[in-house]
């Protein structure tokens, strides 16, 4: 087993570049070489994720740090926050959909490629964990509602009400105006989408969100959405996305940014293409939020959104830095 001290002498290898990746691929059909540029990759052990979730990073940094890999750093870190009754976006304490149920959406994905994911999951506080089943047990990507539910309690989850006394106070105070708009509220959303890469240079990600407050029964968003909320390729990096789900299904937005990169655009150039995708296609594009983040194999990071305000943790060489991503407004 690798033992901290190891990592840390590892890390203090990266940082100087003399700690590389060993992933070898063939040049890709456009005669680009960005596969084969791999083999010399320094190794940089990263933990990225949207908004201040400062203890989901934490959580998840504890896995990478101590040799583990990527997946259970995303999965163990998405689950703090899906455990947290204060954050209403996701989880235990989401926002309810308009009939008052808190129905939820996550996906994930590791270094091979597989991936799984759950959506409209009703009662049950860690979606994360399984979608993570759907990816390793069954031969399925997506199980949806009912279904999810069913395959959750056969594998030991319990069934417990989601929906907080600050929730439900809050929803019903919207009920007497009951406004439907579709739109995300540009100031508080915390959906979060985790992207990491582990001491062997192998990336995983997740991504896990009550949706948007007050939506239809039965609305999906893009967070369980392989390649719209969040995507990876090992080869190349990954991408997660936040905001106005049906703005970043529309433009499939993480994997578009990883395509961006694949075609040798760095993290912040595959997310500001992809915003500004959206920004010359989507009328309305001034009325709602929509936050992207990248992460290159090297361990490069991008972010950008359509608004300011789009915060986010980034974990690297042993600190836990929030920062702010440029916007396009
Ligand atoms: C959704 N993208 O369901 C999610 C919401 C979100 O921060 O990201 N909120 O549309």
């Amino acid at each position: 087993m690798t033992t901290r001290r190891k990592f840390l002498a590892r890390s203090a290898f990266s940082a100087l570049g003399l700690a590389f990746g060993n992933v070898a691929c063939g040049n890709t059909s456009t005669g680009r070489s960005r596969e084969t540029d791999t083999i010399d990759t320094p190794i940089v052990p990263t933990v990225l994720s949207t908004w201040k979730n400062f203890a989901a990073n934490e959580a998840a940094w504890q896995v990478v740090s101590q040799g583990g890999r990527a997946l259970d750093a995303v999965e163990q870190g998405v689950r703090v926050v899906e455990a947290d009754p204060e954050d209403m976006s996701v989880g235990y304490g989401g926002r309810p959909d308009r009939d008052g149920h808190v129905t939820l959406d996550a996906c994930i994905m590791d270094e091979h490629g597989n991936c799984g994911s759950v959506c409209f999951l009703e009662n049950i506080k860690h979606p994360i964990s399984v979608a993570r089943l759907v990816m390793e047990k069954t031969p399925h990507v997506i199980l949806a509602g009912e279904g999810a539910l069913q395959f959750a309690l056969e594998n030991g989850f319990q069934k417990e009400n989601l929906l907080t006394e600050k929730a439900k106070e809050e929803w019903e105070a919207w009920k007497v105006t009951s406004e439907y708009k579709p739109v995300i509220n540009i100031e508080s959303h915390d959906t979060i989408g985790m992207l990491a890469i582990d001491q062997q240079g192998q990336l995983s990600g997740a991504c896990t969100t009550s949706g948007m407050a007050y939506k239809m029964r039965g609305r999906v968003g893009d967070s369980p959405i392989i390649g719209a909320g969040m995507y990876v390729d090992n080869e190349i990096g990954g991408a997660v996305a936040t905001g106005l789900g049906e703005a970043v299904l529309k433009t499939l937005g993480s994997f578009l940014i990883v395509e961006l990169m694949r075609q040798g655009m760095s993290p912040q150039q595959a997310c500001e293409e992809t915003v500004h995708r959206i920004t010359r296609k989507q009328k309305g594009f001034e009325d709602f939020q929509v936050g992207f983040l990248a992460l290159n194999k090297k361990g490069e990071t991008g972010a950008y959104g359509i608004q300011p305000g789009f915060s986010y943790v980034l974990y690297q060489n042993g600190e836990n830095k929030a920062l702010e991503a440029g916007s396009e407004l």
